[in-house]
């Protein structure tokens, strides 16, 4: 009989799990795997189902293997639930992957004895190979880019270098694995990022771009475009526009493919990168509104925290794509180390009188595998270890002070950000 193996992904609005879809398909692509397992992926939504509804679900078709994707925003239910199924049926295997525990692995490890093994890093050839020792061909200790648990102790196998050709793993839409829905399904076609700001893990701290294939990427598109159901769907990649003769390359590849009149939502750009020469790529790619830095405009911050950002040429960019009629969306953090409460009010100000359409206030979250996390002493960062990870305080910048910060973004948001229908 198959093994049966579930992946499960806690999601956030309405979202699915483009990493899952991923995993799956490179299992699949081994014949023994294929013959000896069965492979579910299960969506859920974070807000939506509570865990004893999940672990009842499960009883029903009893895995074996419980794969968890674990995001800053769902830890909490992946470990309930993780911990309600290993007491229920001991034997279940719980393996976790994912960027909330993957960089800090052997610490997760340590502190919940219910998790078997941790996938670090890029999860496709790992968790394959980890399936093929789950069914008998090979061992724990073989498995490079795990940690996990072996008589009582935490072993901590070496990383597994990231898969050169992105091209080996199949497309989980090509596959049918996963089916596209309007307004949140992702196509990528990198990895990494040309940046690396010490606050961020979409790069993921690798050392380079890797690409996915062209026909490939193509063939996504097509299959995207030819649904006259999908309106807008969104581009995974850290920056959208980070070279111009591939973001004009892409943009061919979408207006060829666009029969539907499909937009594009919310492509991540660097707007200092934008010219006149962008602006007919991103209106042939059918990009409505993008999205963009600087985070802060202090000049000490962004040295800290090693983030671009050229004042004069961003605002060129916000004014070109604002008067080509694309929305702009600019991001602003609270609390990252060098700013303070008056720093920050100057970041407002600056960017206020940018007019983007409009601007979205976050708080610094210190993410495990960034630079802020692993030197967050250096630094002088106080946060909340516990997953949203959200800062406490800055040398500059305390408590009190954010929580200042906080509530006139809150304000902000609402005089700067809300236009009703009939106006936008
Ligand atoms: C899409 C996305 C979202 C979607 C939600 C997606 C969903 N499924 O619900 C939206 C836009 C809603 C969102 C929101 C937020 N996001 Co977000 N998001 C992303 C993004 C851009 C893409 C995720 C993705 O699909 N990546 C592609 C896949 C292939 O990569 P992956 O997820 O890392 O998966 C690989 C490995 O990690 C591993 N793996 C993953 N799962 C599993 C499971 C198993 C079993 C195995 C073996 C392996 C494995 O294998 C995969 C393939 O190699 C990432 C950045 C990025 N480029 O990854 C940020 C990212 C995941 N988001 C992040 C954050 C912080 C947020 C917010 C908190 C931001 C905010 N300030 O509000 C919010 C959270 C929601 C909220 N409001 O509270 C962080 C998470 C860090 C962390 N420790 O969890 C990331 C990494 C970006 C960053 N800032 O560094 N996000
Ligand atoms: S914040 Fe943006 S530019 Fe900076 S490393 Fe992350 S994805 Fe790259």
């Amino acid at each position: 009989m198959k093994k049966k193996v579930a992946l499960i992904s806690y999601n956030w609005a309405k979202h699915f799990s483009l990493a899952l879809g991923y995993v799956k398909a490179f299992s699949l692509k081994d014949d023994f795997i294929r013959r000896h397992a069965d492979i579910e992926i299960l969506d859920f939504d974070t807000e939506g189902l509570n865990v004893q509804q999940i672990v009842y679900y499960l009883t029903q078709s009893r895995p074996s293997i419980v794969g968890f994707s674990c995001y800053c925003w769902n830890i909490e239910k992946v470990l309930d639930t993780a911990r309600i199924l290993k007491t229920i049926y001991p034997d279940t295997q719980i393996v976790l992957g994912g960027p909330e525990v993957g960089p800090i692995a052997s610490k997760y490890l340590g502190e919940y004895p219910f998790i078997d093994v941790i996938v670090k890093g890029e999860g496709e050839v790992t968790f394959a190979e980890l399936l093929k020792q789950y069914l008998g061909r090979s061992r724990l200790s073989e498995i490079a880019g795990i940690s996990y648990r072996a008589n009582g102790q935490v072993m901590d196998n070496p990383d597994r270098p990231p898969i050169e050709n992105l091209g080996d793993i199949p497309s989980p839409y090509l596959e049918g694995i996963l089916v596209p829905r309007d307004n949140v399904s992702y196509i990528e076609t990198y990895r990494g990022c040309i940046f690396r700001c010490h606050y961020c893990f979409e790069g993921k701290n690798l050392p380079r771009l890797r690409f996915f294939p062209d026909e490939r990427i193509e063939k996504e598109i097509e299959l995207f475009m030819s649904r006259p159901d999908i309106k807008t769907f969104h581009f995974v990649d850290t920056i959208f526009n980070f070279r111009k003769d591939r973001l004009a390359k892409i943009a061919r590849m979408l207006e060829r493919a666009n029969r539907h009149g499909a937009t594009l939502r919310t492509v991540e750009i660097i707007a200092e990168f934008v010219d006149e020469e962008t602006i007919e790529y991103f209106k042939q790619a059918g990009v409505r509104s993008v999205e963009t830095g600087p985070q802060t405009v202090n000049e000490d911050t962004l040295a800290n925290v090693n983030r671009f950002y050229r004042a004069e040429q961003f605002r060129r960019g916000v004014r070109l794509l604002e008067d080509s009629g694309i929305e702009v969306t600019s991001d602003l953090i609270i609390g990252l180390p060098g700013d303070t409460f008056f720093k920050f009010v100057r970041s407002v100000k600056t960017i206020v009188g940018m007019r983007p359409s409009t601007i979205v206030f976050s708080i610094l979250h210190v993410l495990p595998g960034t630079v802020l996390y692993e030197k967050s002493t250096e630094y002088g960062l106080k946060f909340d270890d516990k997953a949203p990870h959200l800062v406490l305080g800055a040398p500059n910048f305390p408590y009190e002070d954010i929580d200042k910060a906080v509530v006139m973004a809150f304000s902000l948001d609402k005089e700067y950000n809300i236009r009703p229908l009939s106006l936008a």
